[in-house]
């Protein structure tokens, strides 16, 4: 069993992964940035390292100070969280080298989901339902461009393998303007990621964010935690979550869940992990991998009681599951909402003091945050200050409970999402369910 672990991130998820590892009897090591000197879990945890200034560059990613931090403190691992190092293979790579668990998949894993390309092929081999397109990376030449495209059909989307998370695509609606697109895609790629190489899919229209929670030991077993619909978002930002996705019945649910099982044992997956898939039309498309926990980790662990973070440590100190996937239900229904200190209109950052923080409470309300009366949020890191996760037995309690928390969640001295929070709650069409990746965009568009 680990014995010590470095907590290599900060804010919310360093306080969850902290609390997991008190309930498991981990020592913990939290490494902090000098903004970060009087945060919450810096002082709850039994060692705190202080890794660098305020600049993530030179602190939360900055690999040789938090192995660093390993070595001072005699540590045996280090968990990256999300974000920051997660999904970074020559990290987990220098971990492993320094004679540290990794607390995620193999360095070579995170690599192959790295490049999309090669992230989609390993899918496509393994039964995971892929969009229809290039089949691996595109050339230069023009006529070649344009059968793909013609087998596929327009509109097409040009995305670069070193992308994902929404940065370097590019939608093609003509065949004029193909050959163009692909340059120029090619080319921001370069600049971008260091990696020019694009591949094209069909552009679907008006898909839905879904995604299949998955672990896997060191020991060949693998399960599925059911999906999250993630749709709720404003330029590649999640807003809402939620499990399960509307609409998605228990066989659809179990099919492409086992679709992802399969996958994970096929490539030797190991630890906590998401497949990301567009919905559209009765259909999973499969897009990108996720190799780490992620924000939205809670709502599936609210109605399936497994703790995602605690099992990521039982796997990375080398257990078997304790389950099988005939052991795992799915009960009622919960809701995430990110609050953001940022204003609710414009979307422009907020930082500074919280002069006043009254969490919400009571039964089905879960909050997940670092925050307190009288913290600093400093200006250098994303707006995140807390989760609002929200359970019942089915999708309506979960959002009237929602209502009720957000009605009684106060943050004053900063500026917060909450108000857009609450509107998304009282939206009609949201309350229907099933909505596209484009409705939040729209609704903000029309008010
Ligand atoms: C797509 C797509 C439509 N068709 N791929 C955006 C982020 C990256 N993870 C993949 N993304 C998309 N890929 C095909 N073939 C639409 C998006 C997309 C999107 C996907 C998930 C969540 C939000 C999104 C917002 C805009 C576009």
């Amino acid at each position: 069993m680990i014995d010590k672990l470095v907590i290599a991130n900060r804010g919310e998820i360093a306080l969850r992964i902290l609390r997991a590892c008190r309930e498991l009897g981990i020592k913990t090591v939290a490494v902090y940035s000098k903004a970060d000197r009087d945060a919450k879990y810096v002082r709850l945890a039994d060692e705190s390292v202080c890794i660098g200034p305020h600049q993530a560059k030179d602190s939360y990613l900055n690999i040789p100070a938090v192995i660093s931090a390993a070595e001072v403190t005699d540590a045996s691992a280090i968990h990256p969280g999300y974000g920051f190092l997660a999904e970074n293979a020559d990290f987990a790579e220098r971990v492993e080298e320094s004679g540290f668990i990794f607390v995620g998949p193999k360095a070579e894993t995170i690599h192959l989901m790295g490049d999309k390309v090669s992230a989609i092929a390993a899918m496509k081999k393994s039964g995971v339902p892929c969009v229809p397109g290039s089949d691996g990376p595109l050339n230069d030449d023009p006529q070649e461009l344009k059968k793909i495209a013609a087998r596929i059909g327009y509109p097409v989307i040009v995305k670069a393998a070193g992308g994902g998370g929404g940065k370097g695509m590019r939608v093609v609606h003509s065949e004029a303007a193909l050959s163009n697109a692909v340059s120029l895609t090619k080319s921001e790629a370069k600049a971008a990621f260091n990696n020019e190489m694009v591949y094209m899919e069909k552009f679907l229209e008006r898909p839905r964010h879904i995604e299949i929670q998955v672990l896997a030991d060191n020991h060949g077993n693998a399960v599925h935690l059911g999906d999250r619909d993630c749709s709720m978002q404003r330029r590649h930002q999640k807003v809402v979550e939620e499990a399960p996705a509307p609409g998605i019945s228990t066989e659809v649910r179990q099919k492409i869940g086992m679709r992802c099982v399969n996958a994970c044992q096929e490539i030797g997956y190991r630890g906590a992990g998401t497949f990301e898939f567009l919905y559209q039309d009765g259909e999973f498309y499969f897009i990108e991998m996720n190799t780490r926990v992620q924000v939205e980790h809670p709502v599936t662990e609210q109605i399936t009681g497994i703790d995602i973070v605690k099992e990521q440590l039982l796997i990375a100190s080398g257990e078997q599951l304790s389950f099988s996937q005939d052991d795992i239900g799915f009960s009622g229904h919960a809701i995430e909402c990110r609050i953001n200190a940022e204003d609710s209109e414009t979307f422009i950052p907020s930082p500074g003091k919280i002069s006043l923080y009254h969490s919400p409470g009571g039964l089905g309300v879960r909050v997940d945050s670092h925050v307190y009366s009288g913290y600093t949020i400093p200006p250098y890191y994303d707006s995140m200050i807390a989760k609002v996760i929200t359970t019942g037995k089915n999708r309506e309690q979960a959002i009237a409970r929602m209502q009720g928390a957000l009605q009684e969640m106060i943050v004053e001295g900063v500026r917060t999402n909450i108000p857009l929070q609450r509107r998304i709650m009282a939206d009609q069409a949201f309350a229907q369910g099933q909505l596209t990746i484009h409705y939040l965009e729209q609704k903000l568009a029309q008010s």
